[in-house]
Order: C-alpha cells, then structure tokens, then sequence
C-alpha cells in the first residue's frame, strides 16, 4: 500500500513558542498539500492511546504527560512517497542529530520536544489519521 499521504502533528512546544506558522509554511513550500488540518489538545487518555504502541518504554509516561500538556495541529499530508520524504525533511527523533535545515533541526528542543511527529508507515498513518480526522473531514 502506498497511498502518498502522511500523519503529523506539531507538538505543544512548537505549539507554544510561536513556531506552527513557520512550521506550517515549510511543510508547503516543501511541496506537501494539507488534505486535513486541526488545532486540538489530547486529553491523557487520548493521548495513551495514539502512543500504545509505546506503552512499555522507560518514557512511555513522560511523553504522553507531555503530549497532553497543551494544544497541538493535527495534519493529514499529501505527496509522492510522503511517509519516506517527509521522515526525511523532519529529520532525525533527537533534534541535535537532524540533519541541518529540517524542522527538528531547526524547531527541535529535546527528543521528547522534538517539534513534529511524522508516520513511519502508509499503514498507522491511515490509523493515525483516523485517530483525529473523521470522514467528512478530510478528502
Ligand atoms: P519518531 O518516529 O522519529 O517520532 O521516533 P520514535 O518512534 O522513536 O519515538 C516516538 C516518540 O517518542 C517521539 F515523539 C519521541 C519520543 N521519545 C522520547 O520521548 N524519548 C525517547 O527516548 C525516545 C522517543
């Protein structure tokens, strides 16, 4: 399955420090076409439940305290091969290895606080962006 879209969100410290604009017109002029896009918070729970499949790692609470700790914009993105072009334009998970110029580089703070998520498959993108978007809001 390759259905060129991808799952992301901006993370409450990009969220918080001002950057979602910034990060938002990268992700555009990078080529990417927003096919769905929310400002939301995760409640705990929610938030327990997008990262699950984490739920055994050391960091696993840190980061869903984190990630429900404030707003954050959704996004379902599209463009040729995105789960692979678009893990590269974000660059690596610890900002301080991201290659110069990607947003985690750029955007980044620590691994937890590393500006985006981007899926790392076609099939939890689809899971991912079902998790936030319904049918009637995206296309
Ligand atoms: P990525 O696919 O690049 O988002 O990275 P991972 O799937 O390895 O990590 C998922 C999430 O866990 C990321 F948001 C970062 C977070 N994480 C930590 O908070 N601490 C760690 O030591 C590793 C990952």
């Amino acid at each position: 399955m390759n259905t060129n879209r991808t799952f992301t969100m901006i993370k409450p410290t990009a969220v918080l420090n001002g950057n979602s604009g910034l990060i938002i017109d990268m992700i555009l002029k990078a080529g990417f076409q927003i096919k769905a896009l929310k400002y939301t918070k995760l409640s705990t729970q929610q938030a327990e439940e997008f990262y699950a499949v984490h739920k055994e790692r050391p960091f696993f609470p840190d980061l869903v305290n984190y990630m429900s700790s404030g707003p954050i914009f959704a996004a379902i993105l599209e463009k040729d091969n995105a789960i692979e072009t678009y893990r590269n334009f974000i660059g690596a998970t610890d900002p301080a290895k991201a290659d110069e110029g990607t947003i985690r580089n750029k955007y980044g703070v620590s691994i937890q606080q590393n500006a985006v998520h981007g899926s790392d498959s076609d099939e939890n993108a689809e899971i991912e962006s079902n998790f936030f978007f319904s049918s009637f809001e995206r296309f």
